[in-house]
């Protein structure tokens, strides 16, 4: 009893976490890019292939800095290509650009990049149901 009217003080005061929010982060699993929740909190990929985890609640953000005038493909592989969307932002740019296709259990979003810059990708669930995927970005061929 004395722990929980802790915890609800601590809730009170926004020092712990809620029960919903505690129950996304049991449901998807810690990845290595937590926290990423936010445009403002976007991990860097490192140029590396990225493993990672979204669910109803959830969203991960990225940057990635681009060369200007190549076209790149930010290719999302979650198993099902219904699973997820994915958006690529562009520096300054509040609404995802670039052509999305779906298919074979892929999202790829291929963009003409015309700034040399930090583009941003984000990445959510469909519904609620944890979606682990694997992406990468690539130069278009
Ligand atoms: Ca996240």
């Amino acid at each position: 009893m004395q722990v929980l009217v802790i915890w609800m003080f601590a809730v009170t005061l926004g020092m712990a976490p809620t029960m919903a929010e505690a129950a996304v982060e049991a449901a998807c699993g810690v990845d290595r890019y937590e926290p990423n929740d936010a445009r403002g909190r976007a991990k860097s990929t490192r140029g590396k292939p990225v493993e990672a985890r979204v669910c109803g609640g959830d969203v991960d953000w990225y940057y990635v800095k681009l060369e200007a005038g190549t076209t790149v493909e930010v290719v999302v592989e979650a198993g099902d290509e219904a699973a997820v969307d994915v958006g690529f932002y562009p520096p300054r740019s509040r609404k995802p650009q670039g052509k999305a296709t779906r298919a074979d259990g892929r999202v790829v979003v291929r963009y003409r990049v015309t700034e040399a810059a930090k583009h941003r990708i984000r990445v959510s669930a469909k519904d609620g149901a944890a979606v682990p995927y694997l992406m990468t970005i690539r130069p278009a061929d």
